[in-house]
């Protein structure tokens, strides 16, 4: 055989080449996918704004409700928190109208396709603004006019690239006078903002102070949000079963942790503590728990209602670990929901004091030149059980616990190491377990059922460890079929609310296997007041996982199972083609209700 190189094949060059334009080969393909789109949304084939009415259902409003009205007396007598339902009758005939969307908080994937839905709805007889930069663009007046090729180039890819996103929180008088100026400026009728739970509080609040007076005329300028949040803690009941991003996220997780499971009885010799993003809620590990089946999943709301401490939380995994181990099984994957030591109790009422005293003494702080120093200032500022708690932490996590907060007041969870933090607890707390197993070994609650042949393997066995964080991964991955199809319907019905004149809603699809409703419910619906930086705010509660929900129910029954023996799923790829393609989240199926896995939100139709 010769050993001298090949010429490339030209052919071959210049398909590459073509795909280069088009960044691959996959993305070309795809951007050529039907989206489905709902019947309401249709005429003859044709896309059309929607109308809307009233819907039956009520929302259940939070014990907070009259408080809140009061800080929204021009939206809510409009509103009166009744959610609105899509229509086929009185659809809307505006002309001229001007709106802006912006990206708000993290990426997830679909966004894209709800500007294409958004651009859709409001036809060629209205004009649809780009906002670069999220909320702080919006502030710098950053605008740009979307065109139609703009958009055959981002459909149906992830991320949020095509306008890019930030943090900033709009809030105070001054930043309200200024996107009121750039509203004005650039003669906008309404924003709209994508974003997750305070990103969608900000758009109630700005939708109640812009609602009139931008213009010279009196007019004011509508907001209407999107839930998007990977975390899929924005949800509303059966009115909103999940924010976008979750499906293509969970999805991504979940072949990434079934690879590792197939790993582990092929190399036999690992542990592996894999933390996923999901700033609060356990919602995201709860999914891939359900889609992989793990030897252990810890779920943040449960360890929260049981009072458990942080040693106790390590000693959930150190009685799984000795249990396979008894059985000759050392090797298994750990899950751990990123806002894990949030929930923990001990850990919470830190975290709140820690929260409360970097608030409070921020200048003081920003002042001091070493961590040392800082450590010193604010161990004499809390209270003893938690500077207890605090310094029996290993260093580099009690630093952690000292990062800055985002704009919203938060710990800054991703950045937290709590997989190697459970890792060095486990591996201590196993060490102390084979030193003298007898109090460990028996069939109460808090000890682990072996024979003595089981001990003695145990004692014996190797605790191998890898850690892994799988979070930015999984964000900004190609929308799965579902995330592309339900982002292109709530972009058509925030079109098609701005234009029915309405404001101060955030937009939703429910029946998803049903061929969908698209909804609007009213933002000052879903705000309640909440103790954030040491202040009672205003805030869309996250949702969490409920005990005595059907996804968390179907769990318990089934992870003793999966604990003791070495069953797994390996889901593969994310598919946007074939029998598997239609997919919905487990967790959204259960708790909705489904019959079956699969989404229907109507006919499918070429957007380009
Ligand atoms: P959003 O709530 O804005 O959608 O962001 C969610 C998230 O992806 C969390 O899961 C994660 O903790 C956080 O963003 C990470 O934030 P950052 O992008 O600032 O690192």
């Amino acid at each position: 055989m010769s050993t001298i190189p090949k010429a490339a094949d030209p052919n071959l060059l210049k398909i590459w080449e073509a795909s280069e334009k088009n960044r691959s080969l996959f993305e070309e393909q795809v951007r050529k996918m039907a989206l489905p789109v709902q019947a309401v949304f249709l005429d003859n084939k044709k896309i059309v704004a929607a109308g809307f009415e009233p819907a039956a259902d009520k929302l259940a409003l939070s014990p907070d409700a009259a408080e809140v009205r009061k800080s929204f007396p021009k939206l809510y007598p409009v509103t009166k928190d009744e959610v609105l339902q899509a229509t086929a009758g009185n659809r809307p005939q505006t002309k001229g109208c001007r709106v802006a969307v912006l990206f708000s908080g993290g990426p997830a994937a679909g966004g894209h396709n709800v500007i294409v839905g958004l651009k859709k709805a409001l036809g060629t007889d209205n004009t649809l603004l780009g906002v670069r930069q999220g909320p702080k663009g919006l502030l710098a007046g950053n605008l740009f006019e979307i065109a139609d090729e703009d958009l055959q180039q981002v459909v149906n890819t992830g991320g949020f690239d095509f306008l890019g996103s930030d943090r900033t929180k709009i809030k105070g008088h001054e930043q309200f006078k200024q996107v009121k100026a750039v509203c004005h400026d650039n003669r906008l009728d309404a924003i709209v903002v994508i974003g997750g739970d305070d990103s969608n509080t900000n758009a109630a609040m700005l939708a109640e102070y812009l609602y009139e007076n931008v213009h010279a005329d009196g007019r004011g300028v509508q907001v209407v949000g999107v839930p998007k949040t990977i975390d899929g803690d924005l949800q509303v009941g059966e009115f909103l079963p999940i924010s976008f991003g979750f499906d293509t996220a969970t999805k991504i997780y979940s072949e990434l942790v079934g690879n590792i499971l197939q790993d582990t009885p092929s190399s036999r010799k690992y542990w592996h503590f894999i933390k996923l993003m999901g700033r609060s809620a356990t919602h995201v590990a709860l999914e891939v728990a359900l889609q992989t089946k793990p030897a252990v999943a810890f779920v943040s709301e449960e360890i929260e209602e049981k009072n458990l401490s942080l040693a106790q939380s390590v000693d959930i995994a150190c009685r799984a670990i000795a249990r396979r181990a008894g059985k000759g099984i050392n090797h298994g994957v750990i899950l751990i929901p990123e806002g894990l030591i949030e929930f923990i109790p001990e850990m919470k009422a830190l975290i709140q004091e820690l929260n409360e005293v970097m608030a409070k003494f921020d200048k003081v702080l920003n002042g001091m030149n070493t961590m040392a120093e800082k450590k010193d200032f604010i161990y004499g500022k809390i209270s003893a059980p938690s500077a207890k708690l605090m310094a029996s932490l290993p260093d580099e996590f009690e630093n952690m616990l000292l990062l800055d907060r985002d704009s919203h007041g938060n710990l800054q969870v991703s950045q937290i190491p709590t997989e190697k933090l459970l890792i060095e607890m486990v591996r201590s707390r196993l060490r102390e377990m084979k030193a003298d197993p007898t109090p460990f070994v028996g069939q109460a609650a808090d000890q682990v059922d072996l024979t003595p042949e089981e001990v003695e393997r145990f004692v014996k066995s190797k605790f191998a460890t890898n850690h892994h964080f799988f979070g930015y991964e999984g964000r900004c991955g190609a929308p799965t079929r579902f995330d592309a199809a339900y982002t292109f319907n709530l972009g058509l019905t925030a079109g098609s609310l701005l234009l029915a004149g309405k404001t101060g809603y955030m937009v939703a699809v429910n029946a998803l296997d049903q061929q969908g409703a698209a909804l609007a419910i009213p933002l000052t619906g879903l705000i309640c007041i909440e103790r954030r930086q040491g202040k009672d705010e205003m805030v869309i509660e996250k949702a969490l996982v409920k005990s005595d929900s059907p996804a968390f129910k179907y769990f318990l029954s089934v992870r003793e199972r999966w604990s003791n023996s070495d069953c797994f799923s390996s889901p593969g790829p994310r598919q946007l083609w074939g029998p598997t393609a239609k997919q919905l989240p487990i967790i959204v199926a259960l708790n909705q209700g489904y019959a079956n896995l699969e989404f229907s939100l109507g006919e499918e139709i070429d957007i380009f």
